[in-house]
């Protein structure tokens, strides 16, 4: 497919009549009123409002606390939600949504809602939605949900084509949307043209902007941790900058920009510093001004450890990281991680244990050589990329950032998109950095490159064998058994 694609604002013709289309993909489109929603949203009280919130905590230093949450009925995510707030102590709260709104099968998510709802009646309910079906719950459903709670709601899911699910919990209250064009294309799809994402993206953004002109604040959140697979900080900082430019562009106001925890402490906390740093250093040199950015940590994406008190502590060390690099929020796991969906109790477990180390390491904060050291090496391989990207697209980030993730200039580890390349391999070095192993074709300075190479070659002198693909199988599987970096078993 070939589609023409520019990172340029979407002018009013071209946004309603899209418009049209999209409200008319299921029913439940059709109670959508702009003006009204509006209306609805600006009659919110300020508590329930994302982007005020997380504004404050930034003033503040302050890191707050929000779990990842979704189940199908609407009486039984209410009751969860509930619980993380009252009783897990969540300063932000989500809805995650099922997998079948994420495909756009809507039928098959009416057909889930209803046997969960025989099975409430019954009294033996299973369920058969793995999240909220906020589209097939309609604008009414999520007003639900946003009245009864005390705190600011956010659509977390990892849906290509997601603008029906944006125009129905836009309208329904939701104050905060995560997702982009490359962040759920690459780790979410296969076959699905990186062109289409990135165009359905800015019908997502030039909404928000849409609500934002009339003076409705909406945060948006680029998903930072990609496939939550050793994916390298310049990796996930790129397509963090690339998203957060394409959505200021349609007019979105309020960003926070994210990257999942590798395990190096030095690296961890450079890596949310310089991000932070480096969004507003890009969204200014692009002329975007007047976008108040801030930053979420994610705990650990990668395989747990199966034992719960082992879970506990890996959740611990995120926690701590978080407090320590200051990011404005942290997305907490559970201890049942390794075994699928939390219960609420679980779930709440993950949200104490977090809160405590973040309160108690608030007044505490990392500085020194090392850390300014891997800043420096984050950002100048960040910049190798965005620049390339920039030269590619003669300028226009989203052009450019299309051509760099088809020529692997942009590579996401273990991506398992067909235009994603996969020459780079990811390994840590011998104090659990994330490096690599292959660069492939990520524009890196030969300085760089040799730096790479080094820390490998340290890494591979220290247990005796040679560097290869073995380490990177190695250090997948490392924090499971229980060890950051994945050196072989003497
Ligand atoms: C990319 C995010 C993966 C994480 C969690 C997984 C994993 C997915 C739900 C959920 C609570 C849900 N996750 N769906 N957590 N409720 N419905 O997202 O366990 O940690």
């Amino acid at each position: 497919m070939e589609l023409e694609i520019r990172n340029k604002k979407l002018s009013d013709d071209e946004f309603y009549k899209i418009r049209k289309e999209v409200l008319n993909t299921w029913e439940t489109g059709k109670d959508v009123d702009l003006d009204e929603a509006i209306q609805y949203q600006k009659s919110l009280p300020e508590h329930k409002v994302f982007s005020k919130k997380l504004l404050a905590a930034k003033a503040e230093n302050k890191t707050l606390v929000q779990p990842r949450a979704g189940v199908g009925l609407i009486e039984n995510h209410l009751e969860l939600l509930k619980f993380l707030q009252n009783e897990g102590g969540a300063d932000l709260l989500p809805t995650t949504i099922d997998s079948y709104t994420r495909q756009n099968q809507y039928e098959n998510c009416a057909e889930g809602i209803r046997r969960e709802k025989e099975g409430m009646a019954n009294g033996n309910y299973r369920p058969f939605l793995n999240g909220f079906p906020a589209v097939n719950h309609g604008v009414q459903g999520c007003r639900k949900l946003i009245e009864e709670l005390d705190t600011p709601l956010q659509v977390r899911h990892g849906t290509p084509d997601a603008r029906l699910l944006t125009e129905i919990t836009y309208a329904g209250g939701f104050t905060s949307y995560e997702g982009g064009g490359i962040s759920y294309n690459i780790p979410y799809a296969k076959n699905i043209p990186i062109e289409k994402t990135m165009r359905d993206w800015q019908y997502v953004d030039r909404l928000t902007g849409i609500y934002e002109e009339a003076g409705v604040s909406i945060n948006r959140e680029p998903y930072g941790p990609l496939t939550g697979t050793l994916v390298p900080p310049c990796i996930s900082h790129a397509v963090a900058i690339i998203e957060a430019l394409a959505a200021a562009e349609q007019g979105v106001k309020n960003i926070t920009v994210g990257y999942g925890q590798l395990g190096n402490m030095m690296q961890d906390v450079a890596a949310i510093r310089t991000l932070e740093e480096l969004t507003e250093e890009y969204l200014g040199r692009m002329g975007y001004f007047g976008v108040k950015v801030t930053t979420v940590f994610h705990q650990w994406m990668g395989g747990f450890p199966a034992d719960e008190a082992k879970a506990f502590g890996v959740i611990s060390w995120g926690a701590a990281i978080a407090a320590l690099a200051k990011a404005t929020k942290v997305i907490v796991k559970t201890p049942h991680e390794a075994a699928g969906v939390p219960t609420k109790e679980a779930n709440a477990q993950g949200l104490r244990t977090t809160k405590q180390l973040v309160n108690m390491l608030y007044d505490q904060i990392v500085t020194g050589p090392r850390l300014e050291t891997e800043k420096a090496i984050i950002k100048a391989e960040t910049r190798c990329i965005l620049d390339k990207c920039l030269e590619l697209g003669k300028g226009d980030i989203v052009v450019g950032a299309i051509a760099a993730i088809n020529a692997g200039i942009i590579d996401i580890p273990f991506g398992p998109a067909s235009c994603n390349k996969g020459l780079m391999l990811p390994a840590r070095d011998n104090t659990g950095a994330v490096r690599m192993l292959e660069i492939g074709n990520i524009p890196f300075t030969n300085d760089l490159k040799a730096l790479h190479a080094e820390k490998l070659a340290e890494r591979a002198k220290s247990e005796g064998r040679d560097v290869s693909f073995q380490m990177v199988v190695d250090d997948v599987y490392a924090i499971g058994k229980g060890r950051l970096v994945g050196k072989p078993v003497k």
